[in-house]
């Protein structure tokens, strides 16, 4: 006879696209392990990795499918965004190109993907500007159940020209205008016009990792979803397509979820 009720456990089909060195599988691994590598290879196929978080109400856990940016596998990306009920799609603030991708994966998400699929665009790289509010905070760490509440007044804050009062070093301002290729505001115009969620981060210093899922988290309508258990792998048969749920994972040795994320 607990006073507590039972917390309601729901798995979450998620899947990372974007072009290739965006950063998809060091997000991935940030929030899975809360690490960061500066020498990845890129993904090949797709990996697969899980990642529990917990709201108020219920405990999400991510089955995430990192897909591979290089071209020569966008064919196999409906096999994993198929049935999702989320994905990142990530570009890289660096990369101008990068961006127009996105849109690309966005407008096949829409056309193809689960009607009511809650889709995030990520800026990643955040670190290597200064135009933004990323560096000083938040060294490492993604969000655990403690402090799942900094994310609250935490989401997109890195506002083009917000520090301009503080007048920053002419070799700073320089180095930011000339790495910055995507500037936030018309990303974040873009998002809002599209319906997407938006954030910028760094999977290198954290910033924003762990808002990224769960935001997404608290977005998927639930009430609309028909529950799944959260035991093992029941009833969704798109990894067939990869049975091998570590396979070409290069990201370490991190089939499974370890500690670093959301709970
Ligand atoms: N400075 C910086 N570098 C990053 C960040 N995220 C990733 N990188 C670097 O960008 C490169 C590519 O990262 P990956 O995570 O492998 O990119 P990916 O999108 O998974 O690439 P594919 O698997 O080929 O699609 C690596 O050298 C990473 O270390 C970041 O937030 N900041
Ligand atoms: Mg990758």
């Amino acid at each position: 006879m607990s006073e507590e009720t039972p917390i309601k456990a729901v798995q979450v089909k998620l899947v990372l696209l974007g072009e290739a060195a965006v950063g998809k599988s060091s997000l991935v691994l940030r929030f899975c392990q809360g690490d960061f590598n500066e020498n990845t290879s890129p993904t090949i196929g797709a990996a697969f990795l899980t990642q529990k978080c917990r709201l108020e109400n219920r405990i999400v856990k991510f089955e995430i499918w990192d897909t591979a940016g290089q071209e020569r596998f966008h064919s196999l990306a409906p096999m994993y965004y198929r049935n999702a009920q989320a994905a990142v799609v990530v570009y890289d603030i660096t990369k101008a190109a990068s961006l127009e991708k996105a849109k690309a994966w966005v407008k096949e998400l829409q056309r193809q993907a689960n009607a009511n699929i809650v889709i995030a665009l990520v800026g990643n790289k955040v670190d290597l500007v200064s135009d933004s509010t990323t560096k000083p905070t938040e060294p490492t760490k993604v969000k655990t159940e403690e402090n799942e509440e900094e994310t609250e007044d935490n989401e997109v804050d890195a506002e083009e020209g917000e520090e301009e009062e503080t007048t920053p070093s002419p070799a700073e301002e320089n180095t930011s205008d000339d790495i910055r290729q995507v500037p936030t505001a018309e990303a974040e115009a873009y998002a809002k016009e599209s319906g997407l969620l938006f954030f910028e981060a760094s999977a290198k210093t954290g910033h924003n990792v762990g808002e990224i899922f769960t935001e997404i988290a608290k977005t998927i309508p639930f009430d609309t979803i028909s529950p799944k258990p959260t035991t093992t792998s029941s009833g969704n048969n798109r990894r067939s397509t990869n049975n091998n749920e570590n396979n070409n994972v290069n990201l370490g040795d991190n089939q499974q979820a370890k500690k670093g994320g959301c709970c």
